[in-house]
């Protein structure tokens, strides 16, 4: 049994209390204490490093500003030395010093909607089923594969991870199921009752906006097979044939102080309040959509990834979720189907583990069918629905039909090459992606802007991500030659190997704990806590463009054949995901249409080009041996 996991998962604000590990057995535990400590970078270090990394991003005269502030901050004696011993001490006190931090910056105390904002999507390859009883079917197979799964977690048989030849933190595993985000007025909260005295047995299905509670254990403790999972969400299906009902669901999408005000107001009844526990509790929910309109095949995986973001609006499937709930499965009836999930407990790698697992899963043949035994009807979870509930109802509909409206996306499978060709330029195929996309913003914007690329932190305990930033003084050299017919084509073929060596290089040093992002934050909110005056250093103008982040990517590698998505972080952004396999790259573009200057279809062109302009520049100018 995970004790040290059962009392930190408990605690209801969902942050995470040091707890002493000597105490602790378990397989897990002893691969946890074996993890080392997240450190405090070096502040001068990362004082100089944030100096190289406004370089291409603001004016010379801007940055002689900063580097004033910087000198001041630096200084022997100086601020920046008290708030780097304040940081220090909290790290010799905490299992890691940034966790909490960073789950309450980045995802509890974050006000806008989950939804586009900050849940992400995965759309898996089309279903080849065209029917309700297919629908079922695949859902019930893909119900049991992540059952396998859980069994996995539950017995601590997970393989340990790997990156760069380090093991990697587990804990984000023990946090995707069975948990649940709840609404607060000012800050959120996250409940896992995985480990508690009685860990739930039941999954929430929702259709036609209705939940039910489904128990997926026979009363023996084994897992129900796919048979009786079938019957059973045909029991479902068949008492939630209505199409008008309330779509409840809703709620969760609204702005995070106006829903933990409907919240309050929705769970005052105590049939609410006992469906409301039921869907928080549950191991994860199934969405079985009504099939999203038809569309052609080139834009069928952009039309699905918006229906992973948001479920396409209040008339289509957006009431088919709770989106604070960590993990939801979509299965629609015409086989389009994939996830959304909230991403407070855990980054996407271990939602991607679960679903490659789950997909394999669901390819087995089927075996033995099982002699039907009688089960219980699943138990639906009803709604009073007060008319201050209709209201908020109503504008939560209002507020999300916008955002649906607002958010473009892009889905396309770059198909000419995928990891194999920069890595038969010796080349790391996530930096030729990373440079790629500096090229097409730059010849789109005629300038570099600030670039986000999620770097794990997982090699130490606790550890979540860090920044790279990909624009770089090397990557703005490079896209600033590509174009410049002045420059001769060894020369851009140069700069282009040397920026993707930078970035590769940026790359290690955020996995090892050495950039730059998380540590300026830490001395801020150290700043913070002390109660001294803000640092002029964080109230600076290039502090604000340094964190605007119009580029925000990542990458999250999978077995399947899917692509994952997100919304963009600031207004006139992108947000770009891509899963690199062997010989093509699916990647997933986000914009919104609001802003005049983003347009994802545009991105998506500019960066196939710059990918293919880049493979030709290589091919042409190949690396002298000597
Ligand atoms: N020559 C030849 N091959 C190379 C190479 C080179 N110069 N550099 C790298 N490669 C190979 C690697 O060995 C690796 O091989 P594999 O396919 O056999 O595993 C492959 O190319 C990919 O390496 P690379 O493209 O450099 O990227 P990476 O796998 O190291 O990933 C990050 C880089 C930043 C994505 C990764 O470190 C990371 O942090 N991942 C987690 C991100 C995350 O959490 N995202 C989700 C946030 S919610
Ligand atoms: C299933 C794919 C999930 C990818 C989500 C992701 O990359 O989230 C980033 C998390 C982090 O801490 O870097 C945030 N980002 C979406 C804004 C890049």
């Amino acid at each position: 049994m995970l004790a040290w996991a059962a009392r930190t998962m408990a605690r209801p604000s969902g942050m995470l209390k040091p707890v002493a590990l000597r105490k602790l057995t378990g397989r897990y535990l002893a691969h946890q204490q074996e993890l080392p400590a997240l450190p405090v970078p070096p502040l001068q270090q990362t004082l100089d490093h944030y100096l190289l990394a406004l370089q291409p991003i603001i004016s010379e005269e801007e940055l002689s500003h900063t580097r004033a502030l910087v000198e001041e901050f630096r200084k022997p004696g100086g601020v920046g030395e008290r708030l780097q011993k304040g940081l220090e001490r909290r790290a010799r006190k905490q299992e890691n010093w940034l966790s909490d931090w960073w789950l309450k910056t980045a995802y509890l105390e974050y006000r806008l909607p989950v939804v586009v904002h900050s849940s992400p999507g995965v759309v898996l390859p089309k279903q080849d089923f065209q029917d309700r009883q297919g629908q079922l079917r695949f859902a019930a197979k893909l119900i049991e594969g992540a059952l396998d799964f859980k069994t996995m977690i539950d017995n601590e048989t997970l393989p340990v991870e790997y990156l760069g030849g380090k093991p990697l933190c587990m804990n984000q595993y023990y946090q995707i199921l069975s948990s649940c985000r709840i609404p607060g007025p000012k800050r959120d909260s996250v409940v896992n009752y995985a480990r508690g005295k009685k860990p739930p047995t039941h999954i929430t299905v929702v259709h036609n906006f209705q939940f039910f509670e489904l128990d997926v254990y026979a009363s023996d403790g084994t897992p129900l097979t796919t048979d009786q999972i079938f019957i059973q969400l045909e029991k479902i299906w068949n008492t939630s044939l209505q199409t008008n009902k309330e779509p409840i669901g809703i709620l969760t999408t609204n702005h995070r102080n106006s829903w933990a005000h409907a919240y309050n107001n929705l769970i005052k009844d105590k049939t609410n309040k006992e469906s409301v526990r039921s869907i928080e509790k549950s191991i994860f929910t199934v969405c079985l959509d009504a099939p999203i309109p038809r569309v052609s095949d080139d834009i069928y995986r952009s039309r699905v990834a918006a229906q992973m973001l948001h479920g396409g609006g209040s008339r289509w499937n957006s009431g088919n979720r709770w989106f604070d709930k960590t993990l939801q499965f979509i299965v629609a009836e015409d086989g389009s189907c994939g996830l959304v999930y909230e991403h407070a407990p855990a980054e996407g790698p271990p939602i991607v583990a679960l679903l490659d697992h789950v997909v394999e899963y669901t390819k087995k043949p089927e075996l033995v069918r099982t002699p039907m035994v009688p089960l219980p009807m699943p138990k639906k979870l009803r709604f009073n629905i007060t008319p201050e509930i209709k209201d908020d109802i109503e504008k939560a509909k209002r507020n999300l039909n916008i955002m649906v409206q607002d958010l473009d996306i892009t889905a396309v499978v770059f198909h000419h090459f995928g990891k194999n060709f920069p890595k038969s330029q010796k080349i790391s195929p996530d930096a030729f992606i990373q440079i790629a996309l500096q090229l097409a913003y730059y010849r789109m914007y005629k300038e570099a802007c600030a670039t986000y690329e999620s770097a794990s932190l997982r090699m130490f305990r606790l550890g979540r991500t860090d920044t790279i930033r990909s624009a770089s003084v090397d990557s703005l050299k490079f896209t600033k030659a590509m174009d410049d017919t002045g420059k001769p084509d060894p020369e851009k073929a140069e700069l282009l190997r040397r920026a993707t060596q930078a970035h590769r290089a940026y790359t290690d040093m955020a996995i090892t704990g050495n950039a730059i992002d998380r540590h300026l934050l830490g001395l801020k909110l150290q700043a913070i806590q002390d109660l001294v005056s803000m640092p002029e250093l964080f109230m600076d103008t290039a502090y604000a463009v340094a964190m605007h982040f119009n580029l925000s990517t990542s990458q999250v590698p999978a077995k399947t054949d899917c692509v994952m998505c997100f919304g963009p972080v600031v207004p006139d952004g992108y947000g770009v995901c891509y899963n690199p396999m062997a010989d093509h790259i699916n990647f997933a573009i986000s914009a919104f249409n609001s802003c005049a200057e983003t347009n994802a279809a545009r991105m998506a062109h500019y960066l196939q080009k710059a990918l293919l302009d880049m493979r030709q520049l290589l091919q042409e100018n190949p690396k002298s041996k000597l």
